[in-house]
């Protein structure tokens, strides 16, 4: 299938701008934007070729603090993908220093002592338009009961570029091949616990994080900071304000001092560097949940999917693209599989293109929000050229199709992707 996106807005930021257009008129529609709002911001947007220039706070040495170095990563832009390579013999855990990187602008490097947390907004007690927001400092954070959770980071747009490579789709935004995944133990304090001292009303509906990081320009147009709502029920049930990652403090470039960590969902959820929470007895809108993060095409609805929740199923190798093998000889094959509608209890291997399929070991005990490592034995007679494949079947009975459904931004790949090797 070929894209929907009409051929006007192949460019990137016509696209955005396109895009941008029907998120407002979305929003205007749900009774978010007024009308006028509505045609100052276009205007604003027609006239966004001349604001290219990135702003001052886009002027940092780097967009990633810690180092990238080639062998562990592939930097794209402001990111870094993982290469799975680098994972073989990591352990259950991604080491802080190989976990990818997804900054929307730059990282922003804060002081755990200066920081603080303000949760505002319609959704807290107190009479209409005098709710009172509420502010805690670090420590006391700190001094709320702490939780762990082992649970992955995983980008919306991971296996973007298998759309292109696997089925002849041409999508725009980062082309990650299956690095841009890590999974953690994380230590911090439930969002429901902070909600509930800020004093959350019957009201409420949605809350909504918003980042320190830089405003985000796309097509010249600011679309202010990093923030997406959290329908309430996610918000009260498993998500934490993370403060450490592997038993270390929170690195700089996965949100420090605090970000939220929302189990199983598409990254942009858990959002970093953490500032304030709109806490709202309307629901929220942003371009993360209308013009970004929702799936748009011939499958889906003409304004778009449902704003994206849980992840889907995915496998991967812990092998370089293209790696040798000798033949005559046993190979040990790794990799890991996860999904975001549960743990992952059965992964189906094949070293011949896909024509058979063998059921692999299983690594761990599979729980949701995190990966299942496995391994099968391999053993090629000859030489040449081949294709590994992995299938991942979850606990919810979700197994990985040959085919993922297209759609326009490249969201939620989740086929089976076939692994180049060479067998020497
Ligand atoms: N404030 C802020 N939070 C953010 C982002 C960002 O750019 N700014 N990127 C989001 C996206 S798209 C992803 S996939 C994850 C990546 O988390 P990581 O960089 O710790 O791996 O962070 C999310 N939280
Ligand atoms: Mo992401």
């Amino acid at each position: 299938m070929t894209s929907t996106v009409p051929a006007g807005h192949r460019r990137e930021t016509d696209y955005d701008r396109h895009r941008l257009r029907q998120w407002l008129a979305g929003e205007a529609r749900a009774d978010g934007v007024s009308r006028r709002r509505l045609l100052t911001l276009l205007a604003a947007t027609a006239a966004g070729t001349a604001l290219g220039a990135p702003s001052p706070a886009h002027a940092a040495p780097g967009p990633i603090v810690k180092p990238v170095p080639p062998e562990w990563f592939i930097t794209r832009g402001t990111n870094a993908e993982t290469r799975w390579e680098a994972l073989r013999g990591t352990g259950h855990h991604t080491p802080n220093e190989r976990f990818f990187v997804r900054n929307h602008t730059a990282t922003p490097v804060l002081d755990a002592q200066d920081w603080r947390l303000r949760l505002w907004g319609s959704g807290l007690r107190g009479a209409p338009g005098e709710e009172r927001p509420v502010e805690f400092g670090y420590d006391d954070l700190r001094a709320l009961p702490a939780v762990t959770r082992t649970a992955f980071v995983e980008c919306a747009g991971n296996g973007r570029s298998f759309y292109p490579t696997q089925q002849g789709e041409t999508v725009p935004g980062t082309a990650w091949t299956l690095g841009a995944i890590g999974v953690a133990h994380w230590r911090g304090v439930r969002l429901s616990d902070v909600l509930r001292r800020a004093g959350l009303s019957r009201d409420a509906v949605d809350v909504q994080p918003r980042g320190l990081d830089a405003e985000y320009l796309s097509g010249g147009e600011s679309l202010g900071r990093v923030r997406r709502p959290l329908p309430l029920a996610k918000a009260l049930d498993d998500v934490l304000l993370a403060y450490e990652m592997n038993g270390e403090r929170l690195p700089p470039d996965h949100g420090h001092p605090v970000r939220v960590l929302v189990p199983s969902w598409v990254g942009i959820a858990s959002i970093k560097w953490v500032g304030d929470i709109e806490v709202s007895a309307q629901p929220l809108y942003s371009p993360w949940n209308t013009t970004f993060y929702r799936l748009f095409g011939a499958a889906y609805p003409p304004g778009g999917s449902a704003p994206l929740t849980r992840q889907t199923t995915k496998s991967a190798f812990e092998l370089a693209s293209g790696a040798t093998f000798a033949a005559g000889r046993r190979h040990v094959l790794r990799g890991r599989s996860w999904s975001g509608a549960g743990g992952v209890c059965r992964v189906d291997v094949s070293t011949d293109g896909g024509a058979t399929w063998r059921p692999a070991r299983l690594h761990d005990r599979p729980r949701a929000g995190t990966w299942t490592r496995w391994s099968v034995d391999w053993r090629p007679d000859a030489p040449g050229a081949a294709h590994l494949l992995a299938r991942a079947t979850d606990t919810a009975g979700r197994t990985q199709p040959d085919v993922a459904v297209p759609n326009e931004q490249g969201y939620l790949f989740d086929a089976v992707v076939r692994h180049p090797v060479t067998v020497v």
